[in-house]
């Protein structure tokens, strides 16, 4: 490839010229935003252990009241865009947010869609759309734009759970903001009841519930977790023991931007996955694995989290030849599939 012109082979007053109004010549960036053949990545594979991360989070339990966080998170952030972007990757957010007992974190709705992924501690809630979605261990549990959340906890033990939002996406657009609200009268819970049978969906005759968007909010762990084990066991040729978070009344992704997943490592698989275009974050419920992604090697125990960026080949090994693994995955896909970017190499 031809080397380019720079700027410093531009005489320096037609360069101020050309900034005067307002002005810029593609040639010395063009290979830089458009490099040969792959993109410049920022996104590094950066692993979160949360052995470590817990301590600091219950800390801020103990220096921050509630009050004065109205969302008490730790940011898992990426510094290969700078640990100040709060980005785990160039659209996907990642925080750890801690609730303790009797403290309630106050309703409001905002642009980015949110999703929870519990990691400890019973007792807690989220309402969303004025649906109560109890929180346990590996439950998600969906906040999609627009729609009015609050957390509060009824329970004894700190409740944590990890973020995943489309925020650093939307902030980009310029289009994040939040509105904030009063507490929501609860008048539904636990509405994923009716989905809890694949295959049958509520379909009452004087009205369609496919009329709301995100007609399923919350996705037991219990129930995917049996899906998983089930498909091992009917399935055992397939490929991939995973299962999608889908919309149930539409069986498409069950949010706009990001797109989540759940997956079991049979006992002593290695489990290849090709380089695809979105990058990827890994979050071990269950078991032991290791993540190799690129150089890097993680080595996650449970509640673990660590990112890939896209373009790259990434390997998960459950660690024992004896209990499966599972894996909560969050990526970018059903995002590069709408704009039409999305690839996957061999
Ligand atoms: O719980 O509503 O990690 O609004 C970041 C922004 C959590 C939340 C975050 C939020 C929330």
């Amino acid at each position: 490839m031809l080397a380019l012109g720079t700027l410093e082979d531009l005489p320096a007053d037609y360069r101020e010229k050309l900034t005067r109004q307002n002005l810029v010549p593609l040639w010395p960036s063009l290979r830089s935003v458009l490099p040969p053949g792959k993109p410049a990545l920022r996104t590094q594979p950066i692993l979160w252990s949360y052995q470590a991360l817990r301590p600091l989070l219950l800390q801020a339990g103990e220096l921050t009241p509630i009050e004065k966080a109205e969302r008490r998170v730790l940011v898992l952030a990426n510094p290969g865009h700078g640990l100040e972007k709060m980005q785990a990757s160039s659209s996907i957010y990642l925080g750890m947010q801690l609730l303790l007992p009797g403290e309630w974190a106050p309703a409001h709705k905002h642009t980015p869609n949110a999703v929870r992924m519990i990691v400890e501690g019973e007792g807690a809630y989220t309402t969303v759309d004025g649906e109560k979605c109890p929180m346990s261990r590996g439950d998600l549990i969906l906040t999609p734009t627009g729609l009015w959340h609050e957390h509060g906890h009824d329970g004894k033990d700190p409740v944590v759970w990890l973020d995943v939002l489309d925020l650093p996406l939307v902030y980009y657009m310029e289009a994040s903001y939040v509105t904030e609200g009063k507490a929501q009268e609860v008048s539904a819970t636990m509405n994923e009841r009716g989905y809890a049978r694949g295959g049958v969906v509520p379909a009452p005759v004087f009205s369609r519930s496919s009329d709301r968007r995100y007609p399923m909010l919350r996705y037991a762990w219990s129930d995917a977790r049996s899906a998983l084990l089930g498909l091992a066991e009917s399935q055992p040729g397939i490929d991939a023991v995973q299962v999608a978070y889908v919309n149930p009344e539409t069986g498409g992704d069950c949010q706009n931007i990001l797109g989540f997943s759940a997956l079991m490592l049979r006992p002593g698989e290695t489990l290849k996955l090709p380089a695809r275009s979105p990058a990827m974050v890994f979050h071990l419920i269950e078991g032991g694995a290791d993540v190799e992604i690129d150089r890097a090697l993680f080595n996650l125990s449970p509640a673990d989290t660590c990112c890939a960026p896209g373009y790259t080949p990434v390997t998960l090994k459950n660690r024992s030849s004896e209990q499966p693994a599972f894996v909560f995955i969050a990526d970018e896909a059903p995002l590069h599939k709408k704009l039409g970017v999305y690839e996957v190499r061999a």
